[in-house]
């Protein structure tokens, strides 16, 4: 059995879509972020960095003590090596698959978040931020869509594989951030053609009880105040 701390968003869907590809028993612990509940101390100790999503095997392949592991991208790669699944063996292949999940994890993830932050969520708009996130979100569709471009089917080539699952769900905000996906049409197609998995479907429809209205509280809890108070400044 695997439990999911999680929350339904960009990177909380990321995991439940893989669990549901995978077809593995899962367990899902809601974690309230915008009341802080990423920060109590029994979260902390298997997601040191306060985020959602985390997960606990109580099954590991090496036959030990339940393992936990937190951060999507590895959360993956943990759960491909785990099955055998969406992540080749070859060392081409599965190198091509790393660096894209890695892309997504150092680029689009954090720049649509950033983008989303100061577009969408913060109080005070900020014009150069607005803009420099951006144009960098535009920029990193124009990676993808040339990608895609070249596979003509997958982000890391011929076969749906955790580069996939890792990028799907942040390109999910597209219209909320001001984004057409018209503008990248092999986004838009590859963007259809995940979105019709019925495995991401399931993913997708996991947990939309644990969302709570934007207010004053949740912006204090989520943009820095409650991590200064809970955790010190570093
Ligand atoms: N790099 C992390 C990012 C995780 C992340 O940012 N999670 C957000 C939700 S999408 C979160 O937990 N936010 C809580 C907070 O900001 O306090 C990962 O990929 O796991």
């Amino acid at each position: 059995m695997i439990d999911l701390h999680y929350a339904p968003t960009p990177n909380g869907w990321k995991i439940s879509i893989m669990l549901e590809e995978l077809g593995l028993p899962y367990r899902v612990i809601p974690v309230n972020i915008r009341a802080g509940e990423q920060f109590r101390p029994e979260f902390l100790a298997i997601s040191p960095n306060n985020r959602i999503p985390a997960i606990v095997d109580h099954a590991p392949a090496d036959g030990g003590t339940p393992f936990s592991v937190f951060e999507t991208g590895a959360i993956l790669i943990y759960l491909a090596e785990k099955t055998g699944r969406f992540l080749p063996t070859d060392m081409r292949r599965r190198s091509r698959t790393v660096q894209w999940v890695m892309w997504q994890m150092g680029g689009l993830g954090p720049m649509l978040g950033q983008h989303g932050h100061f577009a969408l969520y913060a109080a005070e708009k900020i014009p150069y931020a607005i803009e420099r996130y951006r144009d960098e979100a535009a920029r990193l569709y124009g990676v993808l869509d040339r990608q895609l471009g070249k596979t003509g089917a997958y982000v890391a080539g011929d076969e749906y594989s955790v580069a996939d699952i890792a990028c799907f769900p942040w390109t999910m905000t597209h219209k909320a951030q001001g984004f057409t996906l018209d503008d990248y049409p092999n986004v838009k197609r590859w963007y259809a053609a995940v979105r019709a998995r019925p495995q991401v479907q399931a993913g997708l429809a996991i947990g939309k009880f644990v969302k709570e209205p934007f207010d004053e509280e949740a912006r204090k809890v989520m943009f820095g105040k409650m991590a200064k108070e809970v955790l010190g400044k570093g």
